[in-house]
Parts: C-alpha cells; sequence; structure tokens
C-alpha cells in the first residue's frame, strides 16, 4: 500500500480495468526486468465490468468476441454461460484473468489519482494521490477508460431529495432489486444503453409500486436475442478461436459482424426488407452493423431503415401515444450507439411503468418528494436512479490535475485558472494514433481519445500492441524520452477528421461526439474517436513503426 514516501517506478500504469490488466499482463511478458506498478481507484480489478452493477448490466457484443487473445491458456479454459455475459459473469472473467496472472500482486488498489505532474530534469512523472503519496515512473500508461467518469445533471434542489439517490455507475453492490426495491417507486433518468438495461430490469420485477422512465430524446434499440451456451456450443467456438480472431481483426469494427456490401439505393424495395428482417431476427449487433454498406453515410438509406425501425417499435408497445415518444426524433438508426435490449419496449405495456416526456416538459426541480416537472406534475419518488451516461473520452482524463511538460493542463478551456492554456481545449482532443498527446512525454494512453473503439477488447489489444512497440523502440535504443511533434499531432488528429467525414454519427450530439449537455466545455461537436477501419488504425500504426515512427522525438 502507498506510503508517503516516493515510490519510483519503471513505468506506472493508472487503471486496472481491461486496459491496464492487459498492459501489465505485456509489460512483465516483454520487460521482466521492469518495476512496474498499476494504481487503481477502485478496490478490486474490473474497471468498467467493476462499477456498471446496475440491474440489467451485460455485454451488447458475443462474449466470444470480447475477450482478451494473449493468454491462449485462458481462453481455452474458460465457459462463457451466455451468448452475451451478463456484468458478473464478464467481471469473473476479468478477474480470473488478473489472478491466472498473478496481477494483482502489482496492481495497487484504493489509489485515487489526484494530479500528475511531468519533471523535466528526472524525465519522469510525478503522481499525487488522494491521500498525498507520491509515485514517480519514467513511464506511464493511461488506462483510465473511456466511459468512467460519471455524469449527473445540475438540477436545481437536487440534494434535497430524501430518498436513495446514485448513478448506475454507482449502483449500490449490496441493493438486491427483487428484495430492497419492494414496494418502492423508482424514477430512471436516461434512456440510453445504460437507462435500456436497467429500466427492463427493473420493470420486470413485479415488487416495484411504479418506475417512472424520465425520457429527453428517445433512443433506437433492437433486441439482443441472449441465449445460454451449451458446452457442446462452447467447445465448437474454442476449436474456431483462431479463424474467429482472425476475422474479427478484418471488421471495420472488431466485431463478428460487417456491413453488406451492397448499397440500399442499389436493390428493390423487397430485398431491402429481405436483409432487415433477416438481421432483426438474428442475434447482436447485425440488425446495426451488418445493414447496408450506406446505411449510416446516406440520408435516404437512413431514412427508409429508421421508417422501418420505427414499426416494429410502434408493433410492440399497446399505447400509440407511448410507442410515438419511444420513437426517436433527433437521430436516424445507428447514428449514436445502438443498444441491444431483451424486452424494453415491452416494459412500457406494463401498467406500474410511466413515460415521462422531459423534452416536453423538462425537470423543473427535484424536492425532498422527488421530481416536478415543468407542467406543475409532481412525481414522487422512493430511489432516483441516473442513468445519464459519461463525461466521456477527454472526461475521464479531467479528474487528474495534470502539469504538462510546458506546465498546462491536459483537459480544461482556453483560460485555466492557472492562465495556461490547456492542451485539449474545451475537450477538443489532438493526439498521434490516439496514443500520445503533445507535450505529454512518455505518457501513453489505451483507449484514448482518437482511437477506434468498436469492439473494446479489440480496440484494447491493437493499441498495447502499439505502445509495446514504442516502448520496445525505447528500451532497445536507450531512449529515456518519446513526444510527438505538434505536427505529427496535427496530422494524425486532421486524418481522425477526415476518415470521420460523410458518417451521420458526427453529425449527431452523443457522447462519441464529444457533446455532454451537463458538463461544461462539451456543447461542441468534435471527432473524440477514430471512426475509419480499425484494418486502417493498425495498418498506419504499423507502417510507422516500420519506418522507426517518423513524427516522434526519441532522446
Ligand atoms: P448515454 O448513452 O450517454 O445516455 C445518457 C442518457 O441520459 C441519454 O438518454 C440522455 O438523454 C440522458 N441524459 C443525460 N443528461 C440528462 C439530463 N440532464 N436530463 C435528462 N436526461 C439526460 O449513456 P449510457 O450510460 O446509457 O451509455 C454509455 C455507453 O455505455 C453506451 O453507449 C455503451 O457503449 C455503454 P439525451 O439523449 O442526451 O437527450
Amino acid at each position: 500500500m502507498g506510503s508517503l514516501d516516493k515510490e519510483s517506478y519503471d513505468i506506472l500504469i493508472i487503471g486496472a480495468g481491461l486496459s491496464g490488466l492487459s498492459s501489465l499482463y505485456n509489460i512483465r511478458k516483454r520487460f521482466p526486468s521492469w518495476k512496474v506498478r498499476v494504481l487503481e481507484a477502485g478496490p478490486s480489478v474490473g474497471g468498467t465490468w467493476y462499477w456498471n452493477c446496475y440491474p440489467g448490466a451485460r455485454f451488447d457484443s458475443e462474449s466470444i468476441s470480447y475477450q482478451l487473445t494473449c493468454d491462449k491458456e485462458l481462453l481455452q479454459e474458460w465457459n462463457w454461460k451466455e451468448s452475451f455475459a451478463p456484468q458478473a459473469e464478464t467481471l469473473r472473467y476479468i478477474e480470473r484473468f488478473a489472478d491466472k496472472n498473478n496481477l494483482r500482486s502489482d496492481i495497487q488498489f484504493n489509489t485515487t489519482i489526484a494530479s500528475a505532474r511531468w519533471q523535466d530534469g528526472q524525465r519522469s512523472w510525478l503522481f499525487t494521490d488522494s491521500n498525498g503519496a507520491e509515485y514517480t515512473g519514467r513511464f506511464f500508461i493511461s488506462c483510465v477508460g473511456i466511459l468512467s467518469n460519471p455524469s449527473t445533471p445540475n438540477i436545481p434542489g437536487i440534494d434535497n431529495f430524501k430518498g436513495q439517490a446514485f448513478h448506475t455507475s454507482r449502483f449500490p453492490k449490496d441493493l438486491v432489486v427483487s428484495r430492497d426495491l419492494a414496494g418502492k417507486r423508482v424514477g430512471v433518468i436516461g434512456t440510453g444503453a445504460t437507462g435500456i438495461q436497467t429500466i427492463t430490469s427493473i420493470a420486470k420485477e413485479p415488487i416495484i409500486e411504479s418506475l417512472s422512465v424520465f425520457q429527453r430524446n428517445a433512443t433506437w434499440a433492437a433486441p439482443l436475442r441472449n441465449t445460454e451456451i451449451s458446452e457442446e456450443q462452447m467447445k465448437k467456438y474454442k476449436d474456431g478461436y483462431e479463424a474467429m480472431f482472425r476475422y474479427l481483426a478484418e471488421t471495420p469494427s472488431g466485431f463478428l459482424h460487417k456491413a453488406d456490401p451492397r448499397k440500399s439505393s442499389e436493390v428493390t424495395h423487397k430485398e431491402r426488407v429481405a436483409l432487415w428482417e433477416k438481421l432483426y431476427e438474428q442475434p447482436g449487433f447485425g440488425k446495426w452493423l451488418g445493414n447496408f454498406s450506406d446505411t449510416y453515410t446516406d440520408r435516404e438509406a437512413n431514412r427508409l431503415y429508421s421508417d422501418w425501425m420505427a414499426n416494429k417499435i410502434r408493433a410492440r408497445v399497446n399505447d400509440p401515444l407511448i410507442a410515438e415518444k419511444l420513437v426517436p426524433k433527433n437521430h436516424g438508426f445507428g447514428t449514436r450507439r445502438v443498444p441491444l435490449e431483451s424486452g424494453y419496449y415491452d416494459s412500457f405495456n406494463n401498467p406500474k411503468v410511466h413515460l415521462v416526456d422531459i423534452m416536453e416538459n423538462p425537470i423543473a426541480s427535484v424536492t425532498e418528494k422527488g421530481i416536478v416537472t415543468t407542467d406543475g406534475k409532481a412525481h414522487d419518488l422512493d430511489v432516483l436512479i441516473f442513468a445519464t451516461g459519461f463525461d466521456a473520452i477527454t472526461g475521464s482524463f479531467s479528474r487528474i490535475d495534470w502539469q504538462s511538460k510546458s506546465g498546462r493542463p491536459l483537459v480544461g478551456s482556453s483560460a485555466t485558472e492557472k492562465g495556461k492554456k490547456a492542451i485539449w481545449v474545451d475537450h477538443r482532443p489532438t493526439t498521434a494514433f490516439g496514443i500520445l498527446a503533445p507535450d505529454m512525454p512518455n505518457m501513453f494512453m489505451v483507449l484514448g481519445p482518437h482511437q477506434p473503439f468498436g469492439n473494446v477488447p479489440r480496440s484494447i489489444e491493437n493499441a498495447v500492441e502499439v505502445v509495446m512497440g514504442m516502448l520496445e523502440h525505447c528500451h532497445k535504443n536507450g531512449f529515456t524520452y518519446v513526444e510527438p511533434t505538434q505536427r505529427a499531432c496535427d496530422e494524425w488528429t486532421e486524418h481522425v477528421f477526415e476518415c470521420g467525414k460523410g458518417a451521420l454519427a458526427n453529425e449527431i450530439d452523443s457522447w462519441l461526439t464529444g457533446v455532454n449537455t451537463n458538463v461544461e466545455g462539451k456543447s461542441v461537436r468534435t471527432v473524440a474517436r477514430y471512426g475509419g477501419s480499425v484494418v486502417e488504425y493498425r495498418r498506419r500504426c504499423e507502417e510507422s513503426k516500420t519506418f522507426g515512427f517518423p513524427g516522434l522525438i526519441f532522446d
């Protein structure tokens, strides 16, 4: 555990989720003599999968595609029970990865980093945790996650509420829904992927008194179609892992699904509907990612599919007025991350579930008893759940007080308190490969802004490989310093914008475009993630390595 003496390491890793564990595993294998430490805020491993234990939390990606490939033995050992694993099963998998490889011995838990300062003379980073303990690292890998900084609305009176209130990612671990919500009036604000899983799950509990769903914009969702995996099926999957991971490496976003090469406009209406119906009946993201190739770049193609999907929603909800409210109006299908659902729309046929349209009548205040909307209506509640998302991507960095090489904060507005312009002004990132940031020597990011996200473990393993390549270059040549030039960062940022051009998703407010109404400085859209193909991302990174990382200064 941390003492107040400064502890020095060759490399520090911040975060013990999948990114941090994968980084640690690889550092140990490739740099066995290095002194390494992982600093983790939580009491255990798992990151996102540790914190997000809200009811209904589970994969929308196929379990078998969501694994780390570095430990081949574990791939053969681990038996997934469901085709889309629930949070508890995923967490057990991550814990097993950590324990099997004895990773915990290099992890310091309950350690929240408060500040980080580059020390130019020593060529190292100085980290200070919330208890004042200090750690220095020659290099460090940021593995802070893209969705780890919960964001809650700033509603007048929010602190007055006398019931239980929490964000989904801080769902109390000891709260048993089927016991503790008995007779309770529950409110959920937010209907993104998290809200949809939470609402569906709570709505199925016969013991609740009522569930009020406070919806601002509706979200497009489509059936998950989860099933159990038999022993026989699991064996078949294992036999095919090599081919499957090769296939995943060739799809644009690392999922088992890729677009139908035809354009929507090239086929007849009958052919379109035939593909849509087929995808709709299949499990997983196919109904988002397996569609005609122009569905998310061509407005008409998107409109046709959205209209068809809207009818699927209408067919499932008994009250036509409610059904209409559940059809998104501000964006087309698939232009935001599509949540997969297991009975979400049917929840609204349950007389205990009430949809409150806060676009029509916004929340005016929170009182001791619950929520009051602008039409004067009081919605009395015992439990209030914020499924209001995250200060995503750049927001995961904002909880640390950074001082770069020239003493600048990493994230902030142009005029900060210390009078120094932030590196990512108003959360607008500039990076090289999404791995390095200007003026931040020796810092590497796994799942940083401007990296592809897609199937997260695939993206993590790609990023870790790029980081290891850079570290090996340092190690082999005796370099103790690496920093991207401003030009390299500008060029990568331009490339990221270029390959996002034409994507309808970049014309929509969402966490993927860096917009969050609850966070200051996040009102203007940017291109916060790499929207091109993962294959192209990897090709560019490999090419850079082959040519000795042009654009990076090593010393
Ligand atoms: P999301 O997808 O960002 O969704 C947040 C939801 O909360 C969304 O419906 C928002 O409505 C709503 N929200 C946010 N702030 C407010 C305020 N102030 N008032 C009312 N409603 C609000 O977060 P999730 O946690 O669901 O999912 C994040 C990712 O996790 C997801 O994409 C998966 O990859 C896993 P809005 O649409 O902005 O009107």
